[in-house]
């Protein structure tokens, strides 16, 4: 273990924010050392919610995380609620910016709200490793419910929102097809699902069509990662709300709060398990990037592609002339 992160770890978990802020930085950079947080940390408090929130682009999810934070500010104000919104576009209303992202920030400070983004674009890979570890930090300085926005398109964006504990899929009429989006894979990755936007035209009958879609499905195939089969009877799981007027968000966090209750159990396990992938997703990932290292630029090596490209070696001979390469780097300093 490094001195400097297992200091940066000491001191988050003492509350020291900048240190904190600092850690994220080093994880996301090198989610890989996901590991060693895990390995420092291991009796630390844990979040009670990570809840994922996905969607359309533009249907409110940003608004929606506001609202949904404001919500459980108002229920439970002595505790700290973490924001990590994943390629943000749009700002929050308050609270600690843990980076330098000061745009997400509104209006004033709220000592009890940490914030966090992730720039999904160029990311070298490992987002939702890297989104994983930004969740465990924020859980060492106290968080006890993470939101997580994420937009509903492109593959590792909506794993980042499906490995929550709990996912919403929040849709809004006037955001393309949404219903399509749906069928598309989002459906698999959602427990609850939002019609936001309920102020404007169309709402209800998204909201009609939707119930219709789910009613089509059997209900274990629309819970994420398979360790949620069972339906909670007395739970609905699609909500109209409006995000701008604040509407039905009470009921909405009713419903997320019994199913937390009703899942904690699951969870637990679910996260054990998640570990374990985790850690092997480290290994990959550091393997990864010793063998893009060692191949140049993001692993564009020219010279050796068109060595491939002449015949003059194999694909399988390269890769093991790389791999050989790439295990003789000295571990963190070369990379
Ligand atoms: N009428 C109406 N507008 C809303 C509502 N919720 C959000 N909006 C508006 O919709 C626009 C997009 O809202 P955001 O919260 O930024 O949406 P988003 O899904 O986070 O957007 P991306 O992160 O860019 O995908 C903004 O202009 C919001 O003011 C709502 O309930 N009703
Ligand atoms: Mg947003």
């Amino acid at each position: 273990m490094n001195n400097e992160l297992s200091n940066l770890i000491h001191q988050a978990r003492s509350g020291d924010i900048r240190a904190a802020s600092r850690l994220m930085s080093r994880m996301v950079d090198e989610p890989q050392r996901l590991v060693e947080l895990f390995s420092e940390t291991d009796d630390c408090p844990q979040p009670r919610l990570v809840l994922g929130i996905t969607g359309a682009p533009g249907s409110g999810k940003s608004t929606l995380t506001d609202r949904i934070a404001g919500e459980y500010r108002n229920r439970y104000p002595d505790r700290k609620l973490g924001i990590i919104a994943v390629d943000p576009s749009s700002p929050f209303t308050g609270g600690a910016v843990l980076g330098d992202r000061v745009r997400m920030m509104r209006h004033s400070t709220d000592p009890m709200i940490f914030i966090r983004s992730l720039a999904s674009r160029g990311h070298l890979g490992g987002l939702a490793l890297g989104a994983r570890a930004v969740v465990h930090v924020m859980g060492l300085i106290g968080c006890e419910v993470i939101l997580v926005e994420t937009v509903g398109v492109g593959q590792s964006e909506v794993e980042v929102a499906s490995r929550c504990d709990l996912t919403l899929v929040v849709l809004a009429p006037g955001q393309g097809d949404s219903i399509q989006m749906l069928k598309a894979g989002l459906m698999e990755a959602g427990n609850l699902f939002v019609i936001n936007k309920a102020d404007r035209d169309g709402a209800d009958q998204l909201y009609q069509s939707l119930v219709s879609v789910l009613q089509l499905k059997p209900k274990n195939e629309i819970r994420s990662a398979g360790y949620c089969t069972d339906v909670v009877p007395e739970l609905e799981n699609v909500f109209l709300v409006s995000a701008f007027e604040g509407r039905n968000i009470d009921r909405l966090v009713d419903a997320i709060e019994l199913y937390t209750h009703q899942h904690h159990e699951q969870w637990k396990a679910h996260r054990q398990r998640q570990v374990q992938e985790e850690v092997r997703e480290a290994l990959l990932e550091e393997v990864r990037r010793r063998v893009l290292k060692v191949m140049g630029v993001n692993g564009r090596s020219e010279a050796r592609i068109d060595r491939i490209l002449r015949g003059e070696t194999g694909v399988a001979e390269l890769a093991s002339e790389l791999m050989k390469e790439a295990a003789g780097m000295t571990e963190k300093g070369d990379l």
